[in-house]
């Protein structure tokens, strides 16, 4: 990717007269977290010319990141990041530097009570506290409940009192900058939309989300729109609960069309022919770790009255349970038959079988009829390891299909798509995606 500016003025511009009066740090950004959006982010602001020091708790993650490799898969990373290394532009570091920028970019998992649990979030605040100077700005894109952003300077304000930390719904500005910008980008399109989509930056002050949009201006090619730090946190868990929401309601509708003997892909198709009609697809549940997630941190917010997100959720994920007990009774009215599953991962065309449905079911089926089952994913080189034991068998989609009664669409990977009627002639097929049907 290059960078398609005078990098050098950009950067100056971004850093700012404010934070170049202050003692030179030793980094321009340090990125802390180096997962699935951190190390993307340090990468593509290296590869913007900005000198990024990425942060992370694993000793692991940090030398494979310095040896010019990565431990996630995603798209065109591997040869951003080794390119970003033999720069010298991007290196790794189990410790905090002092740097003009911090990003915030660490995990925020759900408790067993489905509610946010932001410890991750804190522990990086604590981390930058002791290394932060004035002029410098703290970004979260951490996905977080509303609130996040005035916690981490809340935690920097009790660590640095000789610094002024500016508050929300104050005009003050103080000596250092936070704000909150979420990431939004695809899993499997990561690089490409960091760059392109537009970003909204929240600040806890006015002043704190202009210093944060220089950052973002200078590798952004979407717009930069500014707002509070609450509205942002918010808008971020709204994007993912509104899809969640749409997807639940594919999701009902598929067992209602069951329920009323009619075929709900034929019902989508034609709905979506009115103008002001968008039904997205059903599957067999919502997978990944953003979508399934994020809107129980709204409902944590507003327990009552977010009775819809809260519902939506307990659909999507009613519908992994009803997608199995119909495989179930698919075995049982085949005695002995075997069955192929098509797909382990959370989405097509990924090798992410984190938080998938697909796995789920596929799991929980092994575990009780494991020999009979045969799983086809053109991305796993074994099964996971929860399939040890259970009989269950990785198997190419050719010799699956010879050997099964039962053929189960999980994941509509571009690999199954040229599957023809001929091939499935005489089998019981449920197909969750309705691939067969595009
Ligand atoms: N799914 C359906 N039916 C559909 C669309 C999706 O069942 O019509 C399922 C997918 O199979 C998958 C899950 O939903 O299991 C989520 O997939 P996705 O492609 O909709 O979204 P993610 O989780 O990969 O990424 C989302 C994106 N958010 C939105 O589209 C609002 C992405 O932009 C966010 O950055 C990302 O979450 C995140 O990190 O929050």
């Amino acid at each position: 990717m290059n960078a398609p500016f005078d990098t050098p003025k950009a950067i100056d511009a971004a850093i700012g007269a404010e934070a170049a009066r202050h003692p030179a740090p030793d980094h321009q950004v340090a990125v802390v977290g180096l997962g699935y959006i951190g190390l993307p982010t340090a990468a593509v602001l290296a590869s913007y010319g900005w000198n990024v020091c990425g942060v992370d708790v694993s000793e692991k993650v940090v030398e494979t990141v310095n040896a010019g490799g990565v431990h996630i898969e995603e798209r065109d990373l591997d040869r951003l990041v080794s390119e970003a290394i033999e720069t010298g532009r991007l290196t790794a570091s189990t410790t905090v530097p002092s740097a003009h920028f911090y990003m915030i970019a660490v995990p925020t998992p759900l408790t067993e009570e489905n509610l946010p649990d932001i410890s991750y979030v804190e522990s990086a605040a604590r981390a930058i506290a002791p290394r932060i100077q004035a002029g410098a700005c703290v970004i979260v894109e951490s996905t977080s409940p509303v609130g996040t952003t005035e916690r981490v300077a809340q935690i920097i304000a009790t660590l640095r009192p000789d610094l002024t930390v500016p508050v929300f719904g104050e005009q003050r500005s103080g000596d250092i900058a936070l704000a909150y910008c979420p990431e939004r980008v695809l899993p499997g399109k990561i690089v490409r939309e960091l760059v392109q989509n537009d970003r909204v930056i929240g600040g806890v002050t006015p002043a704190c989300a202009a210093r944060a949009k220089a950052l973002y201006s200078s590798f952004i090619e979407g717009d930069c729109l500014t707002t509070n730090a609450r509205v942002a946190e918010t808008v971020k868990l709204v994007e993912n609960s509104f899809r969640d929401v749409n997807i639940a309601f594919a999701n009902e509708l598929s067992v209602v069309a069951d329920d009323l003997g009619v075929d709900v892909w034929d019902v989508i198709r034609l709905a979506n022919r009115h103008p002001r009609v968008n039904v997205l697809q059903p599957g067999p549940g919502v997978g990944g770790h953003c979508i399934a997630v994020d809107p129980w941190f709204l409902v944590s917010g507003s327990p009552k009255a977010a009775r819809l997100i809260r519902t939506a959720r307990e659909v999507n994920d009613f519908k992994s349970n009803y997608t199995e007990r119909r495989i179930r009774a698919l075995l049982d009215a085949v005695p002995d038959g075997k069955v192929a599953l098509l797909g382990l991962a959370f989405k097509p065309d990924i090798d992410d079988f984190r938080e998938s449905p697909a796995l789920e079911i596929a799991l929980s089926l092994a575990r009780t009829r494991g020999q009979r089952i045969m799983v086809v994913e053109p991305f796993a080189k074994d099964l996971p390891n929860g399939f040890a034991g259970t009989g269950a068998q990785l198997a190419g989609l050719d010799e699956a299909l010879e050997q099964a009664e039962i053929v189960v669409v999980l994941v509509d990977h571009t690999a199954f798509k040229h599957l023809t009627p001929e091939a499935l002639k005489g089998k019981l097929v449920y197909d969750t995606r309705g691939m067969l049907k595009r």
